[in-house]
């Protein structure tokens, strides 16, 4: 197998012979990539780089997903969580509220709490310190991988702070990491017609390599199965490689499968597995200066998750319990999955099981 006959499409002999090399993909590439309806191909050549990289092991994290307010100013056009002020579905939790979440799970093994909201315009900025503060002193051996950049730069707003002074106070109470949203589609034609007031994608970048620098590591994501073209997925993915190239603080990508339902753009198709299964694997090719590549089952269920352990992915996230910004979208997953189901799909795949914290460091095989 992986002779260059196996490969349905001539294109991929190139490039395989460059993962053999351990060449670094271009843009070019990875629009064949995208391009070819040989999965099975792709799929081939992202293996041999998640197993280069990682062997046999599938990581999973016990987690807890807390999202305290979907009060929100932007009003992103692809989303169903976020609400004005004042909407009926609109909600913000108290600190007493978020120490309740806390403490409903205080008896498991959570190691890791993540926390997004909304872009809410009145908070203070001491609701977020005293958040992560009261957690940490509730839970103190919890990592905290809180707020996207794109909150990062808000709170900077509203703290009327530089972003490495608003991070500098995060990181005294308790801040360990950052999420990878807020990142959408870097093409400037998508924010403008979907998310024209969010933090533009140079704004998203410095934020993370401002964390980069202060000592956090995050995460990055993209959106796909909207409007968004194959180039601009592409172009999306050497932008992150190359700001990685600059501060080396990315830990993990996760692509965010598009979940239409109660959006403005309604009635768009949701992504297929085939689809799903590819951008895990480009990812995987184009992002070689990235640790680690994650399937969120919440997003692409269980079943594809599982199968993309051998299409690139190293990870397929956690337990989570209660999730809201896909499920508001219309996701039909379940809200939790256990550590038996995780290890269940993980070794019916074929692979080994680790237990990991928000670091990667390993808790249990
Ligand atoms: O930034 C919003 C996306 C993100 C929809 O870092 C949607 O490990 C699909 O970033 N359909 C937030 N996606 C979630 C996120 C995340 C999730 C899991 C793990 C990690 C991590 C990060 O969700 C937002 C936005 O890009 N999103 N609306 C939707 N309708």
């Amino acid at each position: 197998m992986g002779g260059n006959g196996f490969f349905k499409d001539p294109n991929l002999i190139p490039i395989h012979e460059k993962v053999l090399a351990q060449k670094r993909l271009t843009f070019e590439d990875g629009l064949d990539l995208y391009r070819s309806t040989d999965l099975l191909g792709v799929g081939y050549l992202a293996n041999i780089a998640r197993e280069r990289q990682h062997g046999n092991k599938a990581y999973y994290i016990i987690n807890q997903h807390i999202n305290y307010s979907n009060v929100c100013i932007n009003g992103c056009k692809f989303c169903a969580f976020g609400k004005r002020a004042g909407d009926p579905l609109a909600y913000e939790m108290s600190l007493d509220d978020i120490m309740a979440k806390v403490d409903e799970r205080l008896s498991e093994p959570v190691t890791e709490i993540h926390i997004v909201g909304g872009l809410h315009p009145n908070l203070p900025f001491s609701y977020y310190l005293d958040m992560l503060r009261n957690i940490k002193t509730r839970r103190p051996s919890v990592h905290l991988q809180a707020f996207t950049a794109v909150e990062i730069a808000h709170l900077a707003s509203i703290a009327d702070l530089s972003v490495a002074d608003t991070l500098a106070a995060l990181q005294e109470v308790g801040l360990g990491s950052l999420p990878g949203g807020g990142a959408e589609v870097f093409s400037p034609r998508i924010r403008q017609s979907l998310c024209a007031k969010k933090l533009p994608p140079e704004g998203w970048l410095q934020v993370c390599q401002t964390a980069h620098r202060q000592g956090l590591r995050t995460n990055a994501t993209m959106l796909y199965g909207h409007h968004e073209t194959l180039e601009e997925r592409v172009d999306h993915l050497v932008k992150l490689r190359a700001a990685q190239d600059e501060t080396g603080g990315f830990l993990t990508f996760i692509p965010l499968a598009f979940h239409s339902a109660n959006t403005e753009l309604a009635g768009l198709p949701e992504t297929t597995g085939f689809d799903d299964l590819k951008n895990l694997a480009v990812a995987r090719l184009i992002l070689d200066n990235f640790p680690h590549i994650k399937a969120f089952w919440i997003m692409i269920g269980p079943k594809i998750a599982q199968l993309s352990l051998a299409f690139g992915a190293d990870d397929i996230d956690g337990t989570v319990i209660e999730e809201r910004i896909t499920h508001m979208a219309g996701a039909r997953t379940a809200q939790g999955l256990t550590r038996q189901e995780l290890h269940h799909l993980i070794q019916e795949a074929g692979r080994e099981p680790v237990e990991r914290d928000t670091l990667y460091n390993v808790i249990s095989h």
